[in-house]
């Protein structure tokens, strides 16, 4: 008899262990679930998430600039590696990309790209204008031994702007390369006269090549006819 209570006990035991074991795994399943919908990335704490910054406002362009933030000094919203007031262009940006506030042509910052990642930056720019309009693009870049690269189709180390019409067509040919190498700040500017009615722009800081890049002050601005 003693015998069979041991066995009664050893089952109910192996019972509870299950019972235990079980309500671990689930835990442990509602922990990860928790996690993965960062339900504790509100609570700021040790190893919790980021609450995201109220970013500072963007000050209006000076007369005559299309653009915001074109010296890139402004950095305060929850994207802290791209320029407040522009957007990254590809589904999988580079990663390591960033405000670079010790090296500027102007202000203290400019916008920085390794080239082991294709990379542009761009804004939108609703802005009617008549044809014969004259449309430049400008910009400031520094270049630590950039060169071609064979790894992407465009070769791009440009300020670019793309420009749409009101017939729905647009213009991709407006760009101002800098010199491939390693050199200084140089500005570049091209311009290119509309000859149909203009609707808006994108305008694009872009990188494509090895290497590394530095981008500052640029600019998109247009005169009417
Ligand atoms: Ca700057
Ligand atoms: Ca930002």
């Amino acid at each position: 008899m003693p015998k069979r209570k041991t066995k009664k006990r050893d089952l109910v035991g192996a019972s509870s262990k299950n019972k235990i074991f079980l309500l671990l795994f689930i835990a442990i399943g509602i922990f990860f679930t928790l996690y993965k919908l960062n339900i504790f990335a509100a609570s700021g704490g040790r190893g919790g998430g980021k609450v995201a910054p109220t970013p500072v406002p963007l000050p209006t362009p000076p007369a005559g600039e299309l653009l915001l933030n074109t010296s890139f000094e402004y950095n305060t919203d929850a994207d802290s590696r791209t320029p407040d007031g522009w957007v990254q262009h590809y589904d999988q940006p580079n990663k390591l990309v960033k405000v670079d506030c010790g090296v500027s042509v102007s202000g203290k910052c400019s916008y920085y790209v390794d080239g082991k990642h294709y990379n542009a930056i761009k804004q939108y720019v609703t802005y009617s204008a008549p044809p014969g309009s004259t449309v430049t693009v400008s910009g400031w870049g520094r270049g630590k031994d950039v060169a071609d690269s064979t790894s992407v189709a465009e070769g791009s180390f440009w300020v670019q702007a793309w420009i749409h019409y009101t017939d729905g067509s647009t213009e991709y040919g407006l760009h101002a390369d800098f010199d491939n190498g390693t050199h200084d700040f140089q500005k570049v500017q091209k311009s290119y006269i509309a000859p149909k009615p203009v609707e808006g722009f994108t305008y694009f800081v872009k990188f494509g090549k090895t290497g590394y890049a530095w981008f500052d002050d640029v600019s998109l601005a247009v005169i009417t006819p």
